[in-house]
Formats: C-alpha cells, sequence, structure tokens
C-alpha cells in the first residue's frame, strides 16, 4: 500500500513538473477531446457546435468533411457563436475532417458518461491532447 501511494505521489509530482514546463514555456494549452467551446464539459453543446460547423462547411462546398485547418483557420465561420473553440477537439477519431462521426462520438460519450457507464466508451473524447 505504501509502495502504491508513493507511486501515485511520483506520479503527481511528474505531472506538476510537465504543467508548470509547459506555463513557463508559455507555448501552447492542454485540452480535451470532444469538448469544443473549451468549457470543461463534454456534453450536447459540443455535439450541436461540431453539428453546425459540418453543416456550414456542407453549405459552402457541398462536402460534409470539414478539414480541421480549415476550420482552426477560420473559427469565426465555422464556430460563429462560441467564444473560444478549440477546432482540433472536434476531430476526435483523429482522422484529420470533422465530420458525423466526430459528432456521433460525442454524443456516444455523453450519453455513457450520463448513463455511468464511461467505462464502456473506447473513444478519444475526454483525453487530452496539446496544442503548440
Ligand atoms: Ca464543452
Ligand atoms: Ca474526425
Amino acid at each position: 500500500m505504501k509502495k502504491f501511494t508513493r507511486a501515485i505521489a511520483a506520479g503527481l509530482a511528474a505531472m506538476t513538473l510537465i504543467s508548470g514546463a509547459s506555463l513557463y514555456a508559455d507555448a501552447g494549452s492542454y485540452y480535451r477531446y470532444g469538448d469544443v467551446n473549451n468549457d470543461g464539459l463534454i456534453n450536447i453543446s459540443d455535439c450541436t457546435i461540431v453539428n453546425s460547423a459540418i453543416s456550414k462547411f456542407s453549405s459552402l462546398t457541398g462536402d460534409s468533411n470539414l478539414p480541421v485547418e480549415y476550420a482552426v483557420a477560420r473559427p469565426a465561420v465555422y464556430f460563429p457563436d462560441v467564444d473560444t473553440p478549440v477546432p482540433q477537439a472536434a476531430d476526435t477519431n483523429q482522422d484529420g475532417y470533422i465530420n458525423q462521426q466526430d459528432a456521433d462520438d460525442i454524443m456516444s460519450y455523453y450519453a455513457k458518461s450520463g448513463a455511468g457507464v464511461l467505462d464502456q466508451y473506447t473513444g478519444n473524447c475526454g483525453v487530452y491532447f496539446y496544442v503548440p
């Protein structure tokens, strides 16, 4: 038990070091897949935001696969009602496109989270990633 506690303490210390380092480097930030509006929650709002970004791109191009770099380059076009959007967080399966699969993935995470069966969720929602 003592060993276990020590391992946790070491882990926490390491995490503190990592977050401290990124703070001083002032390079970028950590975000979570699925939390597109960056409010700390992954819920129906994020799903709605993703769906409206896809629909916007589709109305402009006829294509329902919004490339992440387009969304990053023009957040005001694809996320007009979101103060601090994180477009990269919308591509939950990390295939380079924001599309229905990602919206469904966010819904799946949200539903499983609400039902208390998050252990059955197998996607990337909730996983931290770094934006330089
Ligand atoms: Ca959110
Ligand atoms: Ca995707």
